[in-house]
């Protein structure tokens, strides 16, 4: 069977989630207790060595580690369904977005969703001011990055690829955050978060925060 290692909490597996549900795939999803309470599922350490969710198991044994490798492993094999295009030119945008949100935008966005609202969610004491302003400027920073290249465009790369699940992963706590998004790009996570398979994947603490 094929499965999914998944911490419902995490937004790397949530965007892995979202993407099995947009390409109608069945698969497993193994919940891992990343509290460290409970013991790890047996063989998942084998999967994911560095004990990181989400990790993968295909049906003929083959591995992965990482949400995006796992996204487009998975896209690849309802290629009619384009979320990775294999056009060279549209693969490269969607790769080029993909890796802008895990280096850049990404790490910005959930500092501050991080001192902001899961701290407070989850009793973790007060927020770190400092991080709060450095990480705010760098959003700041990023945010005209994406209205540019959403600009005239429903979706990052033309159509709704990976890409989209890939950037519209670090935005679900913009609001409790307080970190406000420009034209374009409040119309395309609005247009992201109206699709079922974003809804039915969105980690069960982030829908009642922004419930
Ligand atoms: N770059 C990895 C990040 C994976 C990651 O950091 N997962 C977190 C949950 S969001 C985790 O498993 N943390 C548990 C730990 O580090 O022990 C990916 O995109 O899959």
């Amino acid at each position: 069977m094929v499965k999914l290692y998944n911490a419902d909490a995490s937004p790397n597996c949530f965007r892995v989630r979202a993407v099995i549900n947009e390409l109608g795939l069945d698969v497993e999803l193994v919940e891992v207790d990343l509290s460290g309470k409970t013991p790890k599922p047996p063989g998942f350490l084998d999967v994911s060595p560095g004990g990181k969710v989400p990790a993968f198991v295909d049906d003929d044994g083959f591995t992965l580690f990482e949400s995006r490798a796992i996204a487009a492993y998975l896209a690849s094999k309802r290629p009619e369904r384009g979320l990775y295009p294999d056009d060279p030119k549209r693969r490269a945008m969607v790769d080029q977005w993909s890796y802008w949100q895990a280096i850049h935008l990404g790490p910005a966005m959930q500092s501050v969703a991080f001192e902001r609202v899961v701290k407070a969610k989850w009793g973790m004491g007060a927020p770190d001011e400092a991080t709060v302003k450095s990480k705010l400027a760098e959003v700041e920073k990023f945010m005209p990055v994406l209205e540019r290249g959403l600009e005239g465009k429903e979706w990052l790369a033309g159509t709704l690829t990976l890409a989209d699940f890939a950037v519209a992963s670090t935005f679900p706590l913009r609001k409790p955050a307080g970190i406000s998004v420009t034209p374009n790009v409040q119309r395309w996570i609005e247009r992201v978060e109206a699709l079922p398979s974003w809804q039915r994947a969105l980690p069960k603490y982030m829908a009642e925060l922004v419930r």
